[in-house]
Formats: C-alpha cells, structure tokens, sequence
C-alpha cells in the first residue's frame, strides 16, 4: 500500500484549497491524512512550526518527516508523484499557466492582507483603499482574459484563479465582483461545476 502524506489542512484556507483540488483531480486524495490546523498570522502554531518554521498552512508532512510547502511546491509535488499534467511543462501553456497560478496567488495574497487589516480595531485607510484598488484591477484583467481561460488547457492556473473567486465569495461577498468581472463569472461558474471543486468550497467547519 503506497504511504500517507499529512496534510497541514483547514477547510478555510484558499491555498490549502488549491492542494485539496490538485489531489482530487491527480486521484492522490486517498493518500492524504489531515490534520485540522489553525494558523493564525498572531498566533504561530507550534505544531505546524515542528515541521515548518512559517508556521503556514498548507503544509505537507512526507513519509520520512520532511516537509513541503508552501501550496505551489506541494501542487507541484503532486503533480509529479502522479504523472499528471496540471503543471504543463513547455511552451505557452507553460507561461499561460505560471502567470495565472502567480495571479491568483497574488490576488489571494493581496485579499488575505486586506481582511487582517480590515479587522484590525483601527485600520489604515490608505492601506484599505489600495488593496480594494489591486482586487478590482486583479479581476479586470482576469475579466478580459475569461475568453482565454475558457479555451485553456485544465491546470494550476485556472484552478488557483477559481480557488481565489471562491475565497472572494467566501470572505469578501459585499465586493459583488461578478457584476464587475461577467465574463469571469461564466467562467468560474464552469471550472466550479468540477466534482473536485465541489468537494472543497470553503467552510467554517
Ligand atoms: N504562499 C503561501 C501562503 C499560505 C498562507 O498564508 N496560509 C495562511 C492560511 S490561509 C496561513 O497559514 N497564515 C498563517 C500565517 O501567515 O502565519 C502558500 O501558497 O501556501
């Protein structure tokens, strides 16, 4: 029987969403156990820190006590131990995928930064007004690339790109993007029909 792989897991966390997606579509979901982790940028876990001194989720415990993170390493990873093809290895669809895995990453990065700093008892405002700013611009560009996205090949582009929509829907629904972004909105709601897709959509559990 092939090992288990741990995985430093909560339903809530995008990026951890993105490993959860991969392992379902590379047929790997079998060989994760989860372990229920809280990491909190206030409160560094210690038993996330035993194995990865960020102290981030996800974080992939291996068979000899190594670890991988952060989640572009670990989808990496999977897509490797299973031959699969969500990190396409030449040419634009290379690019095409790298540039849209960044975006969303980015986009995720930016949405993770500007929910702490909305909570804090007395935000920046400035700070606020500039991650609203690169959110809107983020989904326009990603508007006026839905047509592409359509036509693309299924890989760790699209699927970071909807695992960021899915945590804008989770966290920031007053944003109301798919009024701002249609196209996309047709879109994600495709990609997001997929049974791999449908297993992750964030909780609070
Ligand atoms: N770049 C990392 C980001 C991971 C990340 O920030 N995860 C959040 C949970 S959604 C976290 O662990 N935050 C705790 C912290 O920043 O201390 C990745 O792609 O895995």
């Amino acid at each position: 029987m092939a090992s288990k792989l741990t995985l430093h897991w909560s339903p809530k966390s995008p990026y951890v969403r993105k490993v959860m997606v991969c392992a379902h579509e590379l047929k790997l979901i079998d060989r994760l156990s989860l372990v229920r982790s809280v990491a909190a940028m206030l409160k560094p876990n210690p038993a996330i820190m035993a194995v990865n001194p960020l102290s981030k989720i996800p974080t992939l415990v291996l068979e000899d006590g190594s670890a991988l993170f952060d989640s572009a390493v670990i989808c990496e990873y999977l897509d490797d131990l299973a031959g699969g093809t969500l990190f396409p290895r030449t040419g634009e669809d290379r690019w095409q995928a790298l540039r849209w895995h960044a975006l969303g990453d980015g986009l995720l990065d930016a949405l993770i930064l500007w929910r702490n700093e909305r909570e804090r008892s007395v935000p920046l405002q400035p700070l606020l007004d500039a991650f609203d700013l690169k959110v809107r611009a983020a989904l326009q560009v990603l508007d006026a690339e839905a047509e592409a996205l359509m036509r693309a090949p299924f890989s760790i582009g699209p699927i970071t790109v909807a695992c960021a929509l899915g945590y804008v829907d989770y966290r920031f629904d007053t944003l109301e993007w798919r009024t701002l972004a249609p196209r996309l909105a047709n879109w994600n709601s495709e990609i997001t029909k997929r049974p791999s897709f449908q297993a992750t959509a964030p909780t609070d559990g």
